[in-house]
C-alpha cells in the first residue's frame, strides 16, 4: 500500500474530497499542516509546480492540482469506474463538481457578504443536474456501481453547502440520500466525527 504525505493549510478547503476518500478506502497519510506565515515567506510556493498548494507526495511522486491527485488516488485505490467509458463519465462528473467548487469557492473568499443570497437562489439550478444523474443511477453513486473520486468529491462539496445552507438538499431526494449514503459509510463516519475533522475550518477566511 503506498503511503502518501498531504502538504496543505491547516483547511478541509481542497483536501476534504481526497482525505475522504482515503480513509473510505483505509489508506493512511501523512500530513505536513503549513501556516499562513511560512506560506508568504515563498520557499514552499517556488517548489510548487503552480505556486500553490495542496501538494500529494506518492513515493518519487510528485502532485499538486487537486483534481489530479483525486485521479491518481482513484486509479490507486479502484475508484476510477470498472472500464474506460465509466471512467470518462466520472472524469465528466468530476469537471462538473470542479464547476461548482469554484463558483462556491468565488462566494466565499471574494462575495460572501453581498453574493450569498444570489449564490443560494441559484444553488438549486446546479444540484438538479447532479440529482438527475443520480437519480437516474440505481447504485446510488454518481457512475457504474461502485463508489468513485467525483463522489467524494461530490460529497465534501455537499457538507460544504449544507453548512452554508442547511435547507439546501430538501428538493433533491437522490442527493438527500446519496449524501446519507455516503455519511453513513463507517470509516467516513468515524472521519466526519473525529476532533481532526471537526476542528479544521472550511475554508481559509473563516466562512462558511
Ligand atoms: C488555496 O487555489 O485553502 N490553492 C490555494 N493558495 C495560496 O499563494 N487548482 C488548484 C487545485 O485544485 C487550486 C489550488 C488552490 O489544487 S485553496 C493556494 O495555494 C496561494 O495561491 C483555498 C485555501 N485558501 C486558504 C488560503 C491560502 C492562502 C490564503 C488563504 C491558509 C490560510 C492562510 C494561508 C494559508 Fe491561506
Amino acid at each position: 500500500m503506498p503511503a502518501y504525505t498531504i502538504t496543505y493549510f491547516a483547511v478541509r478547503g481542497r483536501c476534504g474530497a481526497m482525505k475522504l476518500m482515503l480513509t473510505d478506502q483505509g489508506q493512511e497519510w501523512k500530513e505536513v499542516v503549513v501556516s499562513f506565515d511560512d506560506w508568504m515567506k515563498g520557499d514552499l510556493k517556488a517548489t510548487c509546480v503552480f505556486g500553490q498548494l495542496p501538494k500529494v507526495q506518492d513515493g518519487d511522486l510528485e502532485l499538486v492540482q487537486s483534481n489530479a491527485i483525486l485521479r491518481h488516488l482513484g486509479r490507486n485505490h479502484g475508484a476510477y469506474g470498472s472500464n474506460d467509458k465509466e471512467a470518462s463519465q466520472i472524469d465528466m462528473m468530476n469537471d462538473g463538481v470542479e464547476d461548482l467548487r469554484l463558483k462556491y469557492g468565488k462566494l466565499i473568499y471574494q462575495e460572501y457578504d453581498t453574493g450569498k443570497d444570489k449564490y443560494i437562489q441559484e444553488l438549486g439550478d446546479h444540484l438538479s443536474k447532479f440529482e438527475a444523474v443520480l437519480a437516474k443511477n440505481k447504485s446510488g453513486f454518481l457512475i457504474g456501481n461502485k463508489v468513485s473520486f467525483a463522489d467524494y468529491n461530490l460529497f465534501d462539496l455537499l457538507l460544504n453547502h449544507q453548512v452554508l445552507c442547511p435547507t439546501c438538499l430538501d428538493k433533491f431526494p437522490a442527493l438527500k440520500a446519496f449524501s446519507a449514503m455516503m455519511s453513513a459509510r463507517p470509516k467516513i463516519k468515524a472521519l466526519l466525527d473525529s476532533d481532526a475533522w471537526k476542528k479544521l475550518p472550511i475554508n481559509g477566511n473563516g466562512k462558511q
